[in-house]
């Protein structure tokens, strides 16, 4: 079944009315069974910390089509009441400095939104910007648009997308399964998808979003032509956390079924201190002149405290899923 991402066909916006005619399918909610294999993981030829490629066995799991949806995060708040990470205050401890040193509004509920700066610039500080009210309801800030149900949930940490998870029944991905899955029909090493295959940033970051390929920000679910295992938004659109500490580089002997360095051995040079997990696929943010992360072996590592408005995450399972009865959350 096809429906329209938007109804707003005659705005005068040449981006807006080209979103408008964009036709996004509604992709099937079960998950997709991958009987699991060996493939070629890793690259060796764009950045360091996406190599050694090497020859990776993965066993089978299922894997979900698409993005967990805002609908769906949704469905387990109202079920269990859960409040995100995002939407608590923030603890004078994580700073590591004298509380008085501490500017009072990283100490409110918030999260990390990307605004694109004045003068353009290679300084991620220039474009993150914590924003106090920002949180999976209110994805762009408390003054923006609400929670779009058919859009990728934002703004969630690691404890966040776990509990989720276990009462989902599922569990995330480690890093070689969720490659593996995105690696299907051998897309191309190193291009950009093109504007039809995958949201990302045409033109030059940050200052520049020619709108190619339809979407500004995050694009709902199904809005781009699905891989060849029939997942969507495997590259692009929002960035997927995975189970893996983050470190840079793989092991070269770590090659059945891996899992990552343990959490003593875990190292992000963006996040000194922090044990981050892996996320991978890129966002809606990757462009050529600054992050070519639209590609199966792109990684990075991710904070696990606090999300960002282009980060979520999609589970898989060890077995199929019951849908009929998802276990009460701890
Ligand atoms: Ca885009
Ligand atoms: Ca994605």
């Amino acid at each position: 079944m096809l429906s329209a991402c938007s109804d707003n066909a005659e705005s005068g916006n040449p981006a807006e009315e080209q979103r408008a005619a964009i036709v996004c399918a509604t992709p099937n909610a079960e998950p997709v069974r991958l009987e699991g294999g060996t493939f070629a993981m890793g690259q060796d030829d764009i950045y360091a910390e996406e190599g050694p490629v090497r020859e990776t066995r993965v066993g089978g799991f299922w894997i979900d089509r698409h993005e967990v949806t805002n609908r769906q995060f949704a469905a387990f708040v109202k079920a269990t009441g859960y409040v995100t990470i995002a939407q608590k205050p923030v603890s004078p401890d994580a700073f590591g400095v004298p509380a008085d040193q501490i500017p009072p509004h990283l100490l409110l509920p918030g999260s990390a939104v990307f605004t694109a700066p004045e003068k353009p610039s290679r300084n991620y500080a220039d474009w993150w910007t914590y924003v106090p009210g920002a949180n999976w309801t209110k994805p762009y800030g408390p003054d923006g648009p609400g929670a779009r149900p058919n859009e990728p949930v934002v703004h969630l940490g690691w404890d966040d997308m776990t509990a989720y998870a276990r009462w989902k029944g599922g569990r995330m991905p480690t890093e070689a399964e969720w490659e593996f899955a995105a690696s299907a029909g051998k897309p191309s090493p190193d291009a950009q998808p093109a504007p039809d295959k995958a949201n990302s940033w045409q033109g030059v970051f940050p200052m520049r979003n020619l709108e190619t390929d339809g979407f500004k920000e995050i694009a709902p679910i199904g809005c781009f032509a699905p891989d060849t295992n029939g997942l969507y938004d495997m590259v692009g659109n929002v960035w997927e956390v995975t189970a893996d500490y983050y470190r840079p580089g793989h092991d070269p002997d770590d090659n059945d079924n891996p899992r990552g360095p343990s959490r003593q051995d875990a190292r992000d040079p963006f996040n000194p201190g922090q044990a981050s997990r892996v996320m991978k696929g890129g966002s809606y943010l990757c462009a050529p002149n600054y992050c070519q992360r639209y590609r199966p072996a792109a990684r990075q590592g991710r904070d696990p405290g606090m999300g960002a408005s282009n980060v979520g995450f999609r589970l898989v399972y060890d077995r199929m899923p019951d849908r009929q009865s998802p276990p009460a959350i701890p």
